[in-house]
């Protein structure tokens, strides 16, 4: 800041001139790409070139928000990942002075309000609740929290074990399944016991048969204090009690992990998806239902298999069970999401279980409701999935995990009734999806009913033990752009609440734990003997019929390559910005065909106001730019088979897949797209900046620059076409780079890991964390509720 002061004191007049630009633009708000544009212009000025390559240039090219109100202009400034700092410029005195967040925070809200202030505004801080724990500091450490808290616990251990702490053995006397203890019975009741005993079995198993069984060696372990769950075969057994031996001992953070991720304490699994049609067919593509579902069956079949893997090497013979929560619909249309029960198809003991929705007099809610305005239901929904969960499993989970905003806040209300470790992913956060969406909540409020949401997610992330996300940037973006859960660190709602300390994405909580691509469905185009030939009549009916009911458009000629798209059809897919960018280029067009898989193609036929308004868009666009002959779009397509042999088929033609969305939180279909080997042009804002590496295992595009994403598109097919070499090139770089780093396999293996050192960690500091859960509480009783109170009141 004191360098800053001086150059801004040796640039007195740029200084001025630049800011009263800015004011001249005449905006409330500038944002990022304002200022930068300004400033590009300013420095090819005369009085502008100075501010080159000083620390000034860096300094305004940092500013995500300037809130102007002249001669006052306030700065929001990202010095880097998760690196904020706030200021106040004057522009008449050239002054520039750092301020509070909430200082900050406090004049948007004047800006928002007209003038008007609130000195009593709430304000959320957690900050002060987490001072005793472990943060880290370096960015490179953001989402691999395991590993830090691993290092930080072992030394933790360590201390306390030397002065006589017990937490380690009450946590190994802990696990037990249906009454029946699985690591250690009575007679161990001291550390100094444990260690005994250990040194005692550790000299007897070396004795026995390597592949021996528990039954060989039971009565001996029984009589040490040891019970089943330590392996399968001695062999198994001896090295877990090695592994404790040497935590006792000193604690390191490998051997730690590895003991951990062999304790028997996962057998029941509640996964939460309210949402959205949660279904095995016919759902995908409708409104609020695309990835997170089919994510959620992958993952479940998944973790059920490494469950059992698990369990099988601790030598155990217990069923482990997953249970899929979500919503009851009976108006369900043609999918099964009236049906209370549902097997889950590839899974040995997997089920999903539908509870309706009911409203406060008691009745179920017969209809689809949309995700923004689901927020009402959910307290009663816990309570009901709280006994059916308890009825079914007939016994408490031992992990629950949240999907989405409304997911992980029942996961909060039940983790705390029934104290399980709690796992958040949010698949989506809509907060920065849509510009402002907190600052002008007020004006959204009635279609998004953000105010509910976010605050949801507020308590939600505060209440989980701990956190994955598809990627890094998830958490904390990148040098240009704000992460989703770092957007969640500082914020105003105004006349509702000031958050100036909500998440910290320095928590060890966060953990990347990328997802898959279902290899049985989505494979390369190049394995032919696993291809579905059979299916490819049907897939020349869906793109070349042009008298099918749920098509609409035809190919004047058939022959070129096609550009694929398919997505839910909402207006942050930007399906309809993909074919206004077609629209207008004329090259792309000579070159090939458009083919979308989005939605319905008749408005008639959805409820959803966002889609509708897409569907009415798009058939605009089509006029507009005269487009028939060169656009095909058809419905939804929900099978997972023919979808896999779709993007292989165009492929095979050597197409390319684009995803033109405004933001991508992930974007499964751009994985699904290159592990077949189907080139993929996606969007740079979200997963997919990410997931690709530019030009080598596809391509970014910018949602906000069409006609560039469009040529890179042209010349990519172009080059294609007079190289055929290039293309496949691309195609393999894609189907290298998931095959390296999204498989479910690596996935779950992680989760289950995760979930037990987290189980760990909360039970060691579980003490500590009751003042934050109090605290939450709070906020859930005198805000959240207050919120849906008035959603019910009012028009909705
Ligand atoms: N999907 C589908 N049919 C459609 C639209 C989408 O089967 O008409 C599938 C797609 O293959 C992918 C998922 O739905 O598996 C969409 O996931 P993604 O992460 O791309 O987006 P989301 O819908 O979750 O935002
Ligand atoms: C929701 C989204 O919007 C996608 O970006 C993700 O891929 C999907 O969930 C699965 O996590």
């Amino acid at each position: 800041m004191d360098n800053l002061e001086k150059l801004f004191s040796e640039h007195r007049n740029a200084i001025y001139l630049l800011f009263r630009n800015l004011i001249r633009l005449n905006k409330t708000f500038l944002l990022h790409s304002d200022i930068c544009f300004e400033f590009n212009n300013f420095v090819h000025t005369d009085t502008g070139k100075p501010l080159k390559d000083t620390a000034i240039e860096s300094f305004i090219l940092n500013i995500q928000v300037a809130a102007v109100q002249s001669p006052w202009i306030y700065l929001h400034v990202r010095n880097g990942i998760a690196n904020t700092s706030y200021y106040k410029f004057h522009l008449d005195d050239v002054s520039l002075t750092s301020v509070t967040v909430s200082e900050y925070l406090a004049f948007e809200e004047r800006l928002v309000n007209y003038n008007r202030i609130d000195p009593w505004t709430l304000e959320i801080d957690l900050k002060p609740f987490n001072r005793q724990f472990p943060k880290m500091r370096e960015t490179k450490s953001i989402g691999r929290g395991v590993e830090f808290l691993n290092r930080y616990l072992s030394n933790r251990l360590f201390s306390e074990l030397e002065k006589g702490d017990e937490r380690i053995l009450n946590y190994l006397r802990l696990h037990q399944y249906n009454g029946r203890q699985l690591m250690l019975n009575k007679r161990i009741d001291k550390v100094e016991l444990l260690r005994d005993n250990l040194r005692k079995i550790l000299r007897y198993l070396e004795k026995q048969d390597a592949q021996a069984s528990w039954e060989t060696v039971s009565a001996k372990m029984n009589d040490l204090g040891f019970e089943a769950g330590w392996g399968r075969t001695v062999d198994r057994m001896l090295d877990t009690f090695q592994l404790l031996s040497d935590i006792l001992e000193a604690p390191g953070p490998n051997i730690l992990e590895e003991f951990l991720s062999r304790i028997p304490m996962i057998f029941n699994v509640v996964i939460l998806s309210p949402h959205g049609y949660f279904g095995q067919s016919n759902v995908l593509g409708l409104p609020d239902t695309g990835g997170q579902v089919v994510y959620i069956l992958d993952q479940v079949r998944a973790l059920e298999k490494e469950m059992r893997q698990r369990i099988y090497e601790q030598g155990l013979d217990i069923e482990p069970q997953i249970v899929i929560i979500t919503r009851l619909i009976p108006e369900a249309g043609e999918t099964s999401c009236n049906q209370p029960e549902e097997d889950v198809i590839g899974a040995r003991n997997a089920k999903i279980i539908r509870v309706p929705f009911r409203n406060e007099k008691g009745d179920i809610i017969p209809q689809w409701i949309s995700r923004f305005k689901i927020w009402p239901y959910l307290e009663q929904f816990a309570l009901d999935v709280e006994k059916e969960v308890l009825s079914r499993l007939r016994a408490r989970p031992d992990l629950v995990v949240g999907n989405y905003s409304d997911g992980n806040l029942v996961a909060s209300l039940l983790s705390q009734r029934l104290e399980i470790t709690q796992c958040n992913i949010a698949h989506a956060l809509e907060k920065t999806k849509y510009l402002f969406s907190a600052l002008y909540w007020k004006e959204k409020e009635e279609q998004y009913h953000f105010s509910s949401q976010f605050t949801a997610d507020l308590i939600a992330m505060n209440t989980a033990d701990f956190i994955i996300t598809s990627t890094y940037q998830e958490i904390a973006g990148n040098e240009e752009v704000v992460g989703q859960y770092e957007s969640y660190s500082s914020f105003t709602m105004p006349e509702l609440y000031r958050v100036v300390n909500g998440v910290d994405v320095f928590d060890p909580k966060f953990n990347i734990v990328s997802p898959g691509a279902d290899s049985e469905v989505y494979f390369p185009y190049t394995k032919t003997e696993h291809r579905l030939f059979d299916l490819h009549k049907d897939i020349e009916n869906l793109i070349f019929n042009d008298k099918l009911s749920y098509g609409h458009g035809y190919y004047s000629n058939k022959k070129k390559p096609i550009i694929f798209a398919m997505s839910r059809l909402d207006h942050v897919k930007n399906i309809s910005g993909l074919v206004e960018w077609f629209g207008k280029n004329k090259e792309l067009q000579s070159l090939a065909n458009l083919f979308i898989v989005a939605g319905f193609i008749d408005p008639s036929l959805s409820s959803d106001e966002e889609e509708i308004a897409q569907i009415k868009k798009i058939y605009n666009l089509i006029d507009t730019y005269h487009l028939n002959g060169h656009i095909r779009w058809v419905e939804k397509q929900s099978y997972k088979n023919f979808n896999g042999e779709l993007y292989r088929y165009i492929a095979d033609r050597r197409g390319l897949f684009v995803q033109p969305a405004l933001f991508e939180a992930f974007g499964l279909t751009v994985i699904e797209a290159m592990t077949s080997g189907l080139p993929t042009f996606a969007t740079q804002n979200g997963g997919p900046l990410e997931i690709i590496v530019d030009g080598k295992s596809g391509f970014h595009i910018d949602p906000n620059r069409g006609e560039e994403a469009a040529n890179k598109m042209a010349d990519f097919l172009k080059a294609g076409k007079k190289d055929p070499e290039y293309w496949k090139k691309i195609s393999q770089g894609g189907i290298k780079r998931v095959e390296a780093r999204y498989t479910w396999k690596l996935y779950a293996s992680r989760l289950m890991t995760l979930s037990r050192i987290y189980g760990f960690w909360k039970f060691v500091s579980n003490l500590e964390r009751n003042e934050t859960r109090r605290y939450l509480e709070m906020f859930y009783g005198l805000m959240y509720k207050g919120l849906v109170k008035n959603m019910v009141n009012g028009a909705d």
